[in-house]
């Protein structure tokens, strides 16, 4: 199995922190710069010092040229370092160069969300996708490390070496671990559908809370319901699903779905390990997006959020939920920036969105409303006439739809009436063909 890359048994790690840049366009703000410092705490790590550097021409040995590289290792030396964190991707090559250069341990931005989601799954699933994660990243950089030998031995005529057969080797135990967590996460993902298909045979709708990761959802998950889920000032506080009830004026209950948040830049092996605990998401009828209304970058991080969304969409081969917004976070702003909100709030170009503040309570009531107004837009209550012939069509009708009333006549014949989901209602259409719209009537 791969080492940890910090060792957590000792007193907190020294790190020395280098957010890269190349062209002018891409310069990090004071924005990526928390958050790349909130990552590197979230750790448990003491930051030495962070800056961004301007790397006008990346090298392939270090990534950072001479005068950059000469400035790295003199703060390293000076504060004592003993991690040094460069936020953004790596080659296998560069990491091993800077470590041998720098006599310390190196990690990029995706090894420190690794590190991260591996000290925060608490449950033996989050655990396994974390494993999966960091398995598939080790892999790839294996891949990458044989192909760059595999060159350097055709073009110097070197032969044999350490190499070769060891790699092969970490190759293959590692494809054999891969396949037993593979395996282990797919009876997880069996085990979360049947829990799914219960839930939606009784006919309660599922909403989920998505978002930027510390933009509120488990606070605002915390606000509506009364859970007391871990909210906290820290990037991925909440890996792990947590389903609650809540109950809406309207329509009673429905679950409550809270999820791990996304970041930018999330390493494509984490969005494709988290699948089983996103899936509960990507299936809900209904989806939150948790915007941090608050943030400079809140438009990116909307971004952000789509993107990963639609990959999982694109993994699942599914279509995304319907997608409501709430705009958490209305507190923090100033009076007009308050009001330019309520006014764009209340436009139509977008999806439907509130303005809320988990904090407060301010808006609350109206995620509420907005929830229900968005789910019983989807569902039809109807009036089923069925003649005493269509036995097949009322048995459907109790498996997939919610039956509030039932009435036999004495030919047989029954009236019901229904609460079908639009999505049912296709289904319905396509298994029977017979079924004419005039047995059933709008209620
Ligand atoms: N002022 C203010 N702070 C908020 C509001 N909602 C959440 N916060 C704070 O924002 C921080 C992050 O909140 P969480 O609820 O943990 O965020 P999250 O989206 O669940 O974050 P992850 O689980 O890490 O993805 C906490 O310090 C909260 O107290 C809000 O409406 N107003
Ligand atoms: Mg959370």
């Amino acid at each position: 199995m791969p080492q940890s890359f910090v060792d957590r048994e000792q007193p907190p790690e020294k790190a020395g922190v280098i957010v890269p840049w190349t062209q002018y366009g891409n310069r990090p703000g004071d924005n990526r710069m928390q958050e790349t410092q909130g990552l590197v705490e979230a750790l448990g790590c003491e930051l030495a010092f962070i800056r961004s550097d301007n790397v006008r021409k990346p090298t392939a040995g270090y990534l950072l040229s001479g005068g950059l590289l000469e400035r790295l290792e003199e703060d390293v030396q000076s504060n004592g370092c003993s991690i040094v964190v460069i936020d953004s991707a790596l080659t296998p090559v560069q990491q091993r160069n800077l470590e041998k250069r720098l006599g310390v341990k190196v990690i990029d931005r995706t090894g420190l969300i690794l590190e991260i989601f591996g000290l925060r799954a608490l449950t033996n699933e989050g655990r396994l996708q974390v494993e999966l994660a960091r398995l598939l990243y080790e892999r790839s950089r294996l891949v990458r490390t044989w192909t760059h030998l595999e060159r350097q031995r055709g073009g110097s005529g070197f032969l044999g070496g350490p190499g070769e057969t060891q790699l092969e080797a970490d190759k293959r135990m590692l494809d054999r671990a891969l396949a037993r967590l593979k395996s282990d996460l797919e009876d997880v993902r069996k085990t979360r559908r049947v829990q799914r298909e219960g839930r939606k045979r009784r006919d309660t709708p599922v909403v989920a809370l998505v978002g930027y990761t510390n933009a509120g959802k488990s606070s605002l998950f915390n606000r509506l319901t009364g859970a007391d889920v871990m909210a906290k000032d820290m990037p991925f506080a909440t890996l792990d699903t947590t389903i609650r009830k809540l109950a809406l004026p309207k329509l009673g209950e429905v679950n409550l779905v809270d999820t791990v948040g996304f970041i930018s830049d999330l390493p494509t092996h984490l969005v494709d390990s988290f699948r089983a605990t996103l899936e509960e998401a990507l299936e809900a009828d209904l989806l939150i997006h948790v915007r941090d209304r608050s943030s400079e970058v809140d438009e990116q991080q909307k971004q952000d959020v789509l993107k990963v969304l639609d990959r999982l969409a694109e993994l699942a081969g599914a279509e995304l939920p319907p997608i409501i917004e709430a705009w958490n976070k209305f507190d923090l702003l100033s009076d007009e920036a308050q009001a330019l909100l309520v006014h764009d709030a209340g436009r139509s170009s977008g999806p439907p969105a509130v303005p809320v503040s988990a904090i407060t309570g301010q808006g609350i009531d109206d995620v509420s409303a907005l929830i229900e107004h968005n789910l019983q837009g989807r569902r039809a209550r109807l009036r089923a006439n069925l003649s005493n012939r269509d036995g097949a069509l009322r048995a459907w009708l109790h498996e997939n739809a919610l039956v509030e009333e039932e009435h036999f006549q004495d030919n047989g014949d029954a009236v019901l009436i229904v609460i079908i989901e639009e999505t049912d209602w296709g289904r319905l259409v396509s298994q029977f063909p017979g079924a004419s719209e005039t047995q059933f009537q709008k209620l």
